[in-house]
């Protein structure tokens, strides 16, 4: 027999309404809202090192510029994504010592290294262009804090996402090495970027509640044909090929047909032994350790300002 509680959780979510923090929910909903929006913040604080790995070598000032940018508004969202995540009951701290620790996930895509400035257009290309197609459902997420942050994160993404085409566009444009360059940095992130969506939905543990409580509102497999349907025509428009000779749209079935994800080494890539995850949390520790003096300071200074209010 389910409480009055339970009830009115329920009857919110069938009717599309919002669960705010200081409303009831089952523990199951609270913990699964914690890891997917802990694990959100992590990747895109990770998600600041392979692009961060560029700034002092873009081709140009304005380049600079528009790179520090977007790197800095990853770390905007990584804050808006811990803030929702605090609302839950979790602290900063604990999710700090989880990501550090080595015990908290972040997404895949990030432990793959960024050898030229051709990985810039490629991730702004596809990694953003995959976390649009995620995300932009995820404003309807059923948890108020956390659909309300993705709103201003996936129009900040869109932005990411032209930016990281208009420079594979001009690279395209250049000479045969600068074409081949993004051609081989389109090589190097497509495959991660299919696998950001998670695994095949008949491999997915979370899914069918997720979506139950209106947080997922499609699958992984969902969310991937429409990743595919928007890159093809991009692909044409910029001259680069994807790097699957099995892609093709089936007429019948409306879908996409592609090759199989290498799910092997996705999975080695979540259990840490990806390309870069060592480089990746050894780089997220250091920064902690080094950044301990300004919690410090930070503390300090609103532990005087309270005693200054007494006063
Ligand atoms: N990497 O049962 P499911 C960005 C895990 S975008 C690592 O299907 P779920 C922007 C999953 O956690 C990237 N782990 O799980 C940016 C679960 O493990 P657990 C971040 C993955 O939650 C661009 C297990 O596999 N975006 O940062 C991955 O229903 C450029 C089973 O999977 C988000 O986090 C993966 N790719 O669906 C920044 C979006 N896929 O937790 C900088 C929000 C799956 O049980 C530069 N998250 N796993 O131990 C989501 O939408 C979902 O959590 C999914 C996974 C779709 C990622």
């Amino acid at each position: 027999e389910a409480s009055a509680e339970e009830r009115l959780f329920e009857e919110l979510i069938a009717n599309e309404q919002r669960i705010e923090p200081r409303d009831w929910m089952p523990e199951a909903y609270r913990k699964t809202l914690i890891r997917q929006i802990s694990q959100h913040a992590h990747s895109e604080i990770i998600g600041m090192q392979p692009e961060g790995n560029w700034i002092t070598r873009a081709p140009s000032l304005k380049r600079k510029a528009i790179l520090m940018a977007k790197v800095q508004d990853e770390a905007g969202h990584g804050l808006y994504l811990y803030s929702a995540a605090q609302t839950l009951g979790i602290t900063r701290d604990e999710m700090m010592d989880q990501l550090i620790s080595g015990k908290a996930k972040y997404s895949s895509i990030f432990n793959y290294p960024t050898p030229t400035w051709a990985d810039m257009g490629a991730i702004g290309w596809l990694v953003d262009g995959a976390a649009i197609c995620n995300q932009v459902p995820l404003c309807r997420a059923s948890y108020g804090p956390y659909g309300r942050a993705m709103v201003r994160i996936c129009k900040e993404e869109s932005f990411h996402q032209r930016q990281g085409f208009e420079i594979l566009l001009t690279l395209m444009r250049g000479t045969e090495e600068q074409r081949q360059m993004a051609q081989d940095a389109v090589d190097r992130w497509y495959w991660p970027s299919l696998a950001m969506f998670g695994p095949p939905d008949d491999q997915s543990p979370n899914s069918a509640q997720s979506m139950a409580w209106k947080i997922k509102r499609f699958s992984n497999d969902e969310l991937r044909q429409r990743f595919v349907s928007m890159l093809v025509p991009q692909a044409e428009i910029l001259g680069v090929t994807l790097p699957d000779p099995d892609l093709r749209f089936d007429e019948e079935t409306g879908r996409y047909e592609m090759g199989e994800i290498d799910w092997d080494e996705f999975f080695q890539v979540l259990r840490g032994n990806g390309p870069c995850n060592a480089e990746r949390l050894e780089r997220r520790r250091t920064a902690h350790e080094e950044g301990a003096w300004v919690r410090e300071a930070a503390a300090e200074y609103a532990r005087k300002q309270a005693l200054k209010a007494k006063a």
